[in-house]
C-alpha cells in the first residue's frame, strides 16, 4: 500500500489546483453569494504562526461554504506601502519597492504552501500603481467633496529620527518612537487631513451589523460623544474677551471656585500677570515634555499654578481665579476647564492640593456638605439661584437656554473623535495627488494624469523633510490650471488610506476605469464575513466605515456599512504560555513544521488549539497528535478490508449512520461557529470508532463505502491535499472541494435506546433505559447510583464487574 507523504501530495496538488483554477471566483453568478474578507497582511517575509492562525482556519470555512452551495469570494492582497518597507531601505540599502516584491513572493509561496483556497486572479498590493491611482482617486474625490483639508496642525514628531510619525509609530505608554525610542514631541505642519467628524454620529450607529461588542464599545469610546454646555467666563482684560470652557455638567457652574486652562492654551500668555509669569512658563515648559497619556492617568497628582488673573462666572457674577494645569488638554472640548470641586473628582484633588474652596450646588442624597470626595451624582440644585431647586436633569437645558440668550454659552454635543489627520513626510506611499501653485492655489491633479507616480530613484535619509521634496524631476510641475511652473505635494498618504477602500478593489481589481464595479459591489456587498485583528478596532475599522459612508454619499456604492458581520481571531501562545516573539524565543517556524509534517497537519492543529476568537497555547505533541490522526484517516481509507463475509447486525449499521450524522451536523455548525477546534475533535471520534468498526462485517456492506466518502468530504476543509488525494484514490475524477457538503439525515441521528440490566452476583437488582452510545464507564456510574444495587453491594467487596455493552453490567461481590 502507498503511504501518507504528505511532501508528496501536497506540491502535486496545489500545482493542480492552480493549474485549474478551482479557486476562481464567478462575480456573475447565481448562486448564493459569499464575500469572505481577511485583513490582508503586511509583506513582511514568510508566513508567521499567527498568519497561519487568521488565514488557515478561515480557508477551511470558505472551503465548507463553497460545498454547501455559495458562491465564495475569498480574495488575498498585500498592504504594501509602510514604514518597515523604507526602514529596510535605510538600514540595509535595499530600495523598498525590491524589500517589498522579495517578501511580497515569499508570503505566496506559504499562502500557497498552506492550501489557501485564495482566488487567483485577484491578487492586489497597495503599492502597484494601478492601485494606488485609485487611492489618490478618492483622495481627489474626498477633496472635491470637501471631505479633505489642509490645515496647520499639530503631529507627532521625532526629535532624533527627525521625522513625523504616524500614530502606528508612536508606541507604549510613555509615547516613544518605535524607531529609536525617543519620547515624542509634537510639531506643527501643514497636512491633509479627512473630515471623518463629519460622520461622528453615524459611526456611533451599529444598527443592522453584526459586530463583536467590544469592538463597538472600542469605536464608541473612540468617538467618544459627549453632550453638554459650553460656557464663557467674560474677562476684563484688554485682548481676551472671555474664557470658553466645555462641560458635560452644565448644571454645577456655579459651583466654580476655579477655572484651568491646558498649557497650550492661546488665552495663557495674555491673562498671566506679570507676577506669576515665571513659575508658569516653567510650568509650561515641563508640561510639553510630558505625554497626554501621562498627563490624564488617572492616578496622577493633578498640578497647575496660579496665573494672577480672574474671569468672572457667568451666573452668579463671583471672580473666579485662572489657573494653568496640565490635565487640561488643548485639542478637547475648548482647551479650558470650570472646577468644580464639589463633583468632579479632579478638580477636588486640584482644589485639597491647592487649597481652593468647595462648593456644593448639587445637594447629595444624604444631603451631607462635608464632603470626602466629589459627589459626582445627579440631584437637586442649590446655591445656584435663580436654578435652586431644580433637578440636574432640567437645569442642565434651563442653564443652556439661559446661556445661549445672553450670549454667554449653548449647549453643545461634542466628539472626542479628531479628524484623520492624512500626510506623511515619508518615500513610501502614494503621493498626494495635488499640486500648489503661486498663482492658484491648491490644484487637484486631474484624474486623466493618475497616478501620480512615486518616483524610483530616491534619498530616504531621514532629514526631517519628505523624501520626495529633494526630487525636482518629481516636485516641479506645470499648474494643470493656469500652466505657470508650479510644485507637487510631496508628502504621501497614511497607509491606512490604501486600507481603507481595498474591498471594493477585489471587485474589479483590473478595471482600469474604475475604482470598483459598481454592479458587483451592488451584489456583493456588504461582505458577509470579515476577519481580522482586534488590534484594527479603532483606526482600520473606523476608517473604513467612514470611507464607505463618504462613498455612499457621493453615489460610488449603495451601502455606508461596508462588513455586515466582523470576526476576530485569538492569539497563537508559545509554548511558554507567551505571545510569540523572538525575543522570548517562543517562535514556532510554520515553514519547518510544514516541511516536516505537511501543510494539512499543521493547518489542522492550529485550528484543533483552540476556538478562533480565543487561541491556544503551541504544543509540539499537539502536532504529533494530528499526524497521527491523519495517518489513521489515510490507513483507514486506503488499507482494504479483510473482515471475513459474515451477517452483519442490523443496529451496527443503524450505529454507523448515526455517528455518521451526527458528525455531519456537529461539523457543520462548528464550522459556521469558528469552532474548528471541536469539529476536528469529532472527526477524531469518529474515525477512532470507524477505525474499530473496520474489523466488524459492517465494513463489508455499502454503508461503510459510503460513509468513507463522507468522512473524506467531512475532512476536506480541514485538509484539502490528503482529502484531494484519497478522493483521487478512490477513483473519483473531479476535485472533493467542488463536491457538495454531505447532507445531514436527521431522523438518523437519533440515538437508540436499550434497556441495561444491572446484577449484583447475577441476580438482577435494577433496569435503565440508557442510550446505545452510553460508555461503559457511565453505565456504571448509573449503576451505582440505583439504591437496590447499593444496597446489595453494602459492606461487600466488589472483586469484578462484567459489562456486556448493550446488555447487562454484573457486579461480583465478596
Ligand atoms: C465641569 C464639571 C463638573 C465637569 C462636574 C464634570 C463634572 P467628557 O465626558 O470626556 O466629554 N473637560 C472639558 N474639557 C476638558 C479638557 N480639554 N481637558 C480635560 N478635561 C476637560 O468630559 C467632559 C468633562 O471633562 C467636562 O465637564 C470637564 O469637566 C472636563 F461636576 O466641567 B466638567
Ligand atoms: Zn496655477
Amino acid at each position: 500500500m502507498v503511504d501518507y507523504d504528505p511532501r508528496a501530495i501536497e506540491k502535486k496538488w496545489q500545482t493542480r489546483w492552480e493549474e485549474s483554477g478551482l479557486y476562481r471566483t464567478d462575480l456573475s453568478t447565481s448562486k448564493p453569494r459569499w464575500y469572505f474578507l481577511l485583513m490582508f497582511p503586511y509583506p513582511s517575509g514568510p508566513l508567521h504562526c499567527g498568519h497561519w492562525f487568521a488565514y488557515g482556519p478561515p480557508d477551511t470555512k470558505a472551503r465548507y461554504l463553497r460545498m454547501r452551495g455559495y458562491e465564495v469570494l475569498f480574495p488575498m492582497g498585500f498592504d504594501s506601502f509602510g514604514l518597515p518597507a523604507e526602514n529596510a531601505a535605510i538600514e540595509r540599502g535595499i530600495h523598498p519597492q525590491v524589500w517589498t516584491e522579495k517578501n511580497i513572493g515569499q508570503m505566496r509561496e506559504s499562502f500557497k504552501s498552506m492550501g489557501g483556497s485564495f482566488d487567483p486572479d485577484r491578487w492586489i498590493q497597495t503599492s502597484d500603481p494601478e492601485y494606488y491611482r485609485w487611492t489618490q482617486w478618492l483622495f481627489l474625490q474626498m477633496y472635491k467633496h470637501d471631505l479633505a483639508y489642509r490645515s496647520f496642525t499639530s503631529v507627532d514628531w521625532c526629535p532624533s529620527c527627525n521625522t513625523t510619525l504616524a500614530r502606528e509609530q508612536v508606541v507604549g505608554e510613555d509615547r516613544v518612537c518605535d524607531r529609536c525610542g525617543t519620547p515624542v514631541t509634537k510639531r506643527d505642519l501643514n497636512q491633509w487631513s479627512f473630515r471623518i467628524t463629519r460622520y461622528a454620529e453615524e459611526l456611533l450607529d451599529f444598527e443592522g451589523i453584526d459586530w463583536p461588542e467590544r469592538v463597538k464599545t472600542m469605536q464608541t469610546n473612540w468617538v467618544g460623544k459627549s453632550v453638554g454646555a459650553d460656557i464663557h467666563f467674560p474677562s476684563e482684560h484688554p485682548e481676551v474677551v472671555e474664557i470658553k470652557v466645555f462641560t458635560t455638567r452644565p448644571d454645577t457652574v456655579c459651583g466654580t471656585t476655579f477655572v484651568v486652562l491646558a498649557p497650550e492654551h492661546t488665552a495663557l500668555p495674555l491673562l498671566t500677570t506679570d507676577e506669576h509669569r515665571a513659575s508658569v512658563e516653567a510650568y509650561v515648559e515641563k508640561a510639553k515634555r510630558t505625554t497626554e497619556i501621562q498627563r490624564l492617568a488617572v492616578g496622577k497628582e493633578k498640578t497647575g499654578v496660579f496665573t494672577g488673573a480672574y474671569v468672572k462666572n457667568p451666573v452668579t457674577g463671583e471672580p473666579v481665579p485662572v489657573y494653568v494645569g496640565d490635565y487640561v488638554v488643548v485639542q478637547y472640548g475648548a482647551g479650558a476647564v470650570m472646577g468644580v470641586p464639589a463633583h468632579d473628582q479632579r478638580d477636588f484633588e486640584f482644589a485639597q492640593k491647592y487649597d481652593l474652596p468647595v462648593r456644593v450646588v448639587v445637594t447629595p442624597p444624604d444631603g451631607n456638605l462635608e464632603l470626602e470626595a466629589a459627589y459626582t451624582g445627579t440631584g437637586q440644585l442649590q446655591s445656584s439661584a435663580p436654578f435652586d431647586g431644580l433637578e440636574s436633569e432640567a437645569a442642565q437645558a434651563q442653564i443652556g437656554v439661559w446661556l445661549s440668550e445672553r450670549n454667554l454659552g449653548q449647549s453643545v454635543v461634542r466628539y472626542r473623535l479628531r479628524d484623520w489627520g492624512v500626510s506623511r513626510q515619508r518615500y513610501w506611499g502614494a503621493p498626494i495627488p495635488i499640486i500648489h501653485c503661486p498663482d492658484c492655489g491648491i490644484v487637484p491633479v486631474p484624474d486623466s494624469d493618475l497616478p501620480v507616480r512615486l518616483p524610483e530613484d530616491v534619498e530616504f535619509l531621514p532629514t526631517g523633510e519628505s523624501p520626495l521634496k529633494s526630487e525636482p524631476d518629481f516636485r516641479e510641475v506645470a499648474c494643470p490650471k493656469c500652466g505657470g511652473p508650479a510644485e507637487r505635494d510631496t508628502d504621501t498618504m497614511d497607509t491606512f488610506v490604501d486600507s481603507s477602500w481595498y474591498w471594493y478593489r477585489y471587485l474589479a481589481p483590473f478595471d482600469a476605469e474604475s475604482f470598483s464595479d459598481r454592479s458587483n459591489s451592488d451584489r456583493w456587498l456588504p461582505i458577509a464575513e470579515y476577519g481580522g485583528g482586534i488590534e484594527h478596532a479603532t483606526m482600520h475599522m473606523l476608517y473604513a466605515r467612514f470611507v464607505a459612508k463618504a462613498l455612499r454619499d457621493m453615489g460610488h456604492v449603495r451601502d455606508g456599512e461596508p462588513f455586515r458581520r466582523h470576526v476576530n481571531q485569538g492569539l497563537i501562545l508559545g509554548t511558554d504560555n507567551e505571545k510569540m516573539s523572538k525575543s522570548r524565543g517562543n517562535v514556532v517556524d510554520p515553514n519547518a513544521v510544514v516541511a516536516r509534517y505537511g501543510s494539512d497537519v499543521m493547518r489542522s492543529f492550529v485550528m484543533f488549539l483552540g476556538p478562533w476568537g480565543r487561541g491556544g497555547t503551541w504544543s509540539d505533541e499537539g502536532i504529533t497528535g494530528l499526524e497521527r490522526f491523519y495517518l489513521k484517516v489515510w490507513k483507514l481509507v486506503i488499507d482494504p478490508v479483510d473482515t471475513p463475509e459474515g451477517t452483519v447486525a442490523a443496529q451496527d449499521v443503524t450505529e454507523l449512520l448515526r455517528r455518521l450524522h451526527q458528525t455531519i451536523a456537529k461539523v457543520g455548525g462548528d464550522i459556521e461557529a469558528f469552532a474548528f477546534n471541536t469539529a476536528i475533535a469529532s472527526l477524531m471520534e469518529l474515525v477512532n470508532f470507524l477505525t474499530k468498526a473496520k474489523a466488524t462485517p459492517v465494513a463489508n456492506t455499502s454503508d461503510w463505502r459510503d460513509s468513507m466518502r463522507t468522512l473524506i468530504l467531512l475532512l476536506a476543509p480541514f485538509a484539502p491535499h490528503i482529502t484531494e488525494e484519497l478522493w483521487e484514490q478512490r477513483g473519483e475524477t473531479t476535485s472533493v472541494h467542488a463536491q457538495a457538503w454531505p447532507e445531514c439525515d436527521d431522523s438518523l441521528t437519533v440515538e437508540d435506546a436499550f434497556t441495561l440490566v444491572v446484577q449484583v452476583n447475577g441476580k438482577i437488582r435494577e433496569r435503565f433505559e440508557v442510550p446505545a452510545s452510553i460508555s461503559e464507564d457511565d453505565a456504571k456510574e448509573k449503576a451505582m447510583g440505583s439504591e437496590s444495587v447499593q444496597r446489595a453491594v453494602e459492606g461487600k467487596n466488589i472483586v469484578r464487574i462484567i459489562y456486556v455493552p448493550k446488555r447487562l453490567l454484573n457486579f461480583v461481590v465478596k
